[in-house]
């Protein structure tokens, strides 16, 4: 079965909405395999997202998912990373369409409520960092 990532971020946790973006992917049909709060470091921001480090929103980037808790989730269903990519929306949530995670909930850029991952790769890249007793 195929799975994918989501990480729900600060902002998401803060503002009390892990029920509600976790039950839409519940109502989609995506069974939830693994699920866990974790507050990421430096080291673990760095390393997330070591595919925009020197970029110019990096620092903003990692101030921001470092700046509270968030919840990882491995889902599980067909096609997972395509979906779940759909159902989040555009990157820039004053872009994300409504009916969207991003479109129905959030405004900004870099405050933008989800993480998802956007390939198997990456899938396998980025839960390990996640869920690293997965290493
Ligand atoms: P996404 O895959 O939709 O999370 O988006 P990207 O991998 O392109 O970017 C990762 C995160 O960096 C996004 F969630 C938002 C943030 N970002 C900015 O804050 N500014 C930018 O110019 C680009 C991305």
């Amino acid at each position: 079965m195929d799975q994918t990532l989501v990480v729900l971020k600060p902002d998401a946790v803060q503002r009390g909405l892990i029920g509600e973006i976790v039950g839409r992917f519940e109502k989609r049909g995506f069974r939830i395999r693994k699920m866990r709060m974790l507050t990421f470091g430096h080291e673990i921001a760095a390393d997330f997202y070591s595919p925009h480090a020197g970029k110019p929103f990096f620092s903003d980037l990692e101030r921001f998912i470092t700046s509270g808790p968030v919840v990882g989730i491995v889902l599980e269903g067909n096609n997972a990373v395509e979906v779940v990519r759909n159902m989040i929306g555009k990157t820039k949530s004053d872009e994300a369409i409504s009916g969207t995670i991003r479109g129905d909930y959030a405004l900004g850029y870099t405050d933008n409520i989800i993480h998802a991952s956007d390939s198997v790769d990456s899938y396998i890249r980025e839960s390990k960092i996640v869920f690293p007793e997965n290493r």
